[in-house]
């Protein structure tokens, strides 16, 4: 098997499952995040012939360049790029949220997405490659405290479905995989590391796992080539929608 994949956000969660699912079955894999060491740890692992390890601030678009450009000649025919770095931080309502906070979600899972796919899309129309973006629940669904984050990953869903209809007749696939709960390093990011937060949310739900998505996203990849699975959205059975909020008293 000759084929290659990048991975954003491959040192914990969906992201290193990801590239674990698909290095152990035979692909390449470049894989990138902020935490050098547990790149290096992979390619420890499973050998500098199979995994290209790229550290770098996704929010450094000038880093993110430069990081593209020092890839390796035998990793740069890249079939398969997943969007998946990113982050949630804070529970607060909009009114109480902190601005920087907001914008780092905007300049991780928004900006940087964008410009990764940006530099990627001449080699991947040349490979007649794919596209996996990692939306989320939160995307489709309001709840309180959603507010930037949700709205980050409804862009990551319309971007996933604007790609596919300019890349119409390049043979270029693109899904956006829209998880629910799942039990990452996710919750202890998004708590400024509250483990206690982080147990209390996941306690007694059997939440999805980081190998179930990245099964999800292998089964994505090796679909025949002539269908593209547009949107997978998922949750554990123990999680569903609950409806509306109804305010009942005086309104100003
Ligand atoms: P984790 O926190 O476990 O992993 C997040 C990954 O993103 C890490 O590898 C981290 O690497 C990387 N990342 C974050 N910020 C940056 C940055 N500035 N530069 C480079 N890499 C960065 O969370 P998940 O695995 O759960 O999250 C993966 C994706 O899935 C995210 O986009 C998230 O929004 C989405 N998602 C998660 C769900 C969940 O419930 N867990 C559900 C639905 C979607 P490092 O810190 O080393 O830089
Ligand atoms: C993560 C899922 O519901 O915690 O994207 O926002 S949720």
């Amino acid at each position: 098997m000759d084929r290659t994949l990048l991975v954003t956000g491959a040192t914990a969660g969906f992201g290193a499952a990801i590239v674990e699912r698909f290095v152990t079955a035979g692909w390449r894999a470049i894989a990138t995040g902020r935490r050098a060491d547990r790149l290096q740890a992979l390619v420890d692992r499973h050998g500098a012939d199979r995994i290209h390890a790229a550290a770098f601030d996704i929010r450094d678009l000038d880093a993110m360049q430069a990081a593209l450009a020092a890839i390796p000649a035998p990793f740069r025919d890249i079939d398969l790029l997943v969007n998946n770095a990113g982050l949630a931080l804070g529970t607060a309502p909009a009114q109480s949220s902190d601005l920087g906070q907001w914008r780092q979600m905007i300049d991780t899972n928004v900006t940087a997405l964008v410009a990764m796919t940006h530099h990627l899309l001449p080699a991947l129309i040349a490979r007649r490659g794919a596209i996996v973006n990692i939306g989320s629940i939160a995307g489709l669904y309001a709840y309180p405290g959603g507010n930037v984050y949700g709205a980050t990953k409804a862009f990551v869903d319309q971007f996933s479905l604007n790609l596919r209809s300019d890349l119409h007749g390049t043979g270029v696939r693109v899904t956006v995989v829209e998880p629910g709960l799942a039990e990452t390093e996710f919750t202890l990011v998004r708590t400024g590391g509250d483990r206690a937060a982080s147990d209390t949310l996941y306690a007694g739900t059997q939440p999805i796992t980081a190998a179930d998505i990245a099964e999800q996203v292998w089964w994505v990849a090796n679909l025949p080539p002539h269908l593209n699975l547009n949107r997978l959205e998922l949750m554990p059975v123990s999680q569903s929608l609950a409806g509306l909020q109804i305010h009942r008293g005086t309104t100003p």
